[in-house]
């Protein structure tokens, strides 16, 4: 089966942000089915709509031959693992992985929407997305 192309979105602002990315991001890597996995770098920003400490935000590109539900279950076990609470919306939390896109396919589901419908309105997510494209370009020179 040919590999689709994935965008995932990470964030967190509680804790040890650094570090709970580091092991999310190796997690993914982990993963059965998953190859290729490309990480931006790590970016700190202030909360959007929200108060409390800084996020750090990523952008991760991977190639999976999983299915995007199975994906998915994977993203919201990975979360769990690392504690998050689902309490009040936009309450800090320790891990938020956002599945921005999954190659071409549109999913209308009630526990997932893809593309990710805010993932344009959000700089924390825009600015590492583009930073991952940039390094991938660098002509070998530099
Ligand atoms: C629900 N969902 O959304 S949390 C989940 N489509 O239970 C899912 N494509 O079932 C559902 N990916 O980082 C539907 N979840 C989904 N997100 C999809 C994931 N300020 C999907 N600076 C609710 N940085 C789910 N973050 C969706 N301010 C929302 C977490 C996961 C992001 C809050 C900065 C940040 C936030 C606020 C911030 C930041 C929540 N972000």
């Amino acid at each position: 089966m040919k590999p689709t192309i994935v965008y995932i979105a990470l964030g967190a602002n509680l804790g040890d942000p650094i570090g709970t990315l580091l092991e999310a991001i190796d997690d993914l890597r982990e993963l059965p089915q998953v190859s290729q996995l490309q990480s931006s770098g790590f970016y700190r920003t202030k909360p959007v709509d929200a108060d409390g400490p800084d996020y750090i935000n990523a952008v991760v590109s991977l190639q999976t031959t999983l299915s995007a539900v199975d994906l998915f279950s994977h993203l919201q076990r990975i979360e769990l693992d690392h504690g998050r609470e689902r309490s009040e919306r936009n309450a800090p939390r320790t891990l938020d992985l956002d599945l921005l896109l999954f190659g071409d396919e549109s999913i209308n589901a009630e526990m997932l929407t893809v593309p990710h419908p805010r993932m344009h309105l959000r700089a924390f997510v825009l600015h590492p997305w583009l930073s991952l494209h940039l390094h991938c370009n660098l002509p070998k020179a530099l």
